[in-house]
């Protein structure tokens, strides 16, 4: 595992993971990006030159991806349009870059006999009752809701065909919601956070009585790198970090981090279609390669990523007003 191809290392959990291999490991990495939106050149800055290659390209570009596949022991397959809300409103992209795009790097593994981890989402299993004492598990059925989770599940459905016909090398991990640096500012966490440092108040939708099972972006990597180096061929990993917290729990605790009466929130129109509660059981990644979180405190690891955001203002900032324009337009 000396030389990766990381598709989408330049968004928010693939360059996490990029900046945990510098830090973590000897690997040399290629990013393979398209630069949407999403990402900018400066997740990637600070990191040693002769180990990290930027290469601006699009994953469901064969001509790109094949002769980049053919230079590297790995692919970490992260490139995705990752938003829900954007799917409900244009699913386009969606099925382009997730489904066709995961073909394209299918096909290049195939070819050239290259091993794959593809990244992907516990939204492929649908949503679960509140008070359900069920948690996701590997071998729960598939039942996407939105545009983009049936998307992510056609992707992984595509892994696991070219594993059993074709004998590619691949594993798949499936996580719960991500926070820490370098998350674009339209997902939930950073949003509130944002909102509070430029004294507006926080939005949930809905009642806010939504549950997410956070895990920290480090803690994701790690687990990544542990499936790639100690996973079995053709076997998928949840990834999990028993962080289940409903979003009006987490509103309030950004409220108190800030010194502010934890109702000082704002109810918006709901997202259409809006999974109730996720919530992953990661035992078989515990026990078979024994990894475990470093974040187990949520608090805590929501503090940091609140430091990180006020220290970063120069990052986020310059997609604000557009991303505040767009919810507006939505009533959000
Ligand atoms: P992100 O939107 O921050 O980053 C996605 C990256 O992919 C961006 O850098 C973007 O430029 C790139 N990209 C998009 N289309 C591309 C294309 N056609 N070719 C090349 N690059 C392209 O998303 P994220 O939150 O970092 O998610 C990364 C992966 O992790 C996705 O596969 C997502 O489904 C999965 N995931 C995310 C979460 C989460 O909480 N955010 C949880 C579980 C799994
Ligand atoms: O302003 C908001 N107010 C709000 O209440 C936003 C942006 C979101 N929400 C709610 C919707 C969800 O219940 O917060 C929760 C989290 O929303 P998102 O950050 O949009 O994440 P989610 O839809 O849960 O999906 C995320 O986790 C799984 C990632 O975006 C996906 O890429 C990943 O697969």
């Amino acid at each position: 595992m000396d030389r990766l191809l990381v598709t989408g290392g330049a968004g928010f959990i693939g360059s996490n993971f990029v900046h945990y291999l510098m830090a973590h490991t000897d690997a040399r990495v290629t990013v393979l990006d398209k630069l949407t939106y999403a990402s900018t050149k400066e997740s990637l800055e600070g990191l040693p030159e002769d180990r990290v290659k930027l290469v601006v390209g699009d994953i469901a570009d064969a001509a790109v991806v094949d002769p980049l596949v053919a230079e590297h022991d790995a692919v970490v397959h992260y490139a995705a349009e990752s938003h829900n809300d954007n799917s409900l409103h244009d699913p386009s992209p969606f099925i382009q870059t997730n489904i066709m795009g995961t073909f394209v790097i299918l096909e290049a593994v195939r070819k050239h006999g290259v091993r794959l981890h593809h990244i992907s989402t516990d939204e492929v299993y649908g949503d679960l009752e509140l008070d359900d004492p069920k948690r996701f598990t590997e071998d729960t059925p598939y039942n996407p809701s939105s545009p983009y989770s049936a998307s992510k599940a056609g992707s992984d459905h595509l892994v696991r065909a070219w594993v059993r016909s074709f004998g590619v090398q691949a594993t798949v991990s499936n996580c719960s919601n991500n926070y820490g640096p370098w998350q674009h500012i339209e997902k939930f966490i950073p949003r509130q956070i944002t909102e509070v440092i430029d004294g507006r108040r926080p939005k949930l939708y809905g009642s806010g009585e939504n549950v997410r099972d956070w895990i920290h972006a480090d803690d994701h990597s790690s687990a990544v790198w542990t499936i790639l180096n100690k996973g079995a061929i053709g076997e998928t990993y949840l990834i999990g970090a028993d962080g289940e917290r409903s979003n009006l729990e987490v509103v309030q605790q950004i409220l108190k981090h800030f010194g502010r009466p934890e109702d000082d929130f704002d109810h918006v129109n709901d997202r259409a279609g809006h999974d109730l509660r996720y919530a992953i059981e990661s035992g078989k990644l515990r026990s078979e390669l024994g990894w475990e979180p470093k974040f187990q405190d949520f608090e805590d690891g929501l503090g940091r990523t609140i430091e990180w955001y006020q220290e970063h203002q120069d990052w986020w900032r310059p997609a604000k007003d557009a991303t505040e324009a767009a919810y507006a337009a939505k009533g959000q």
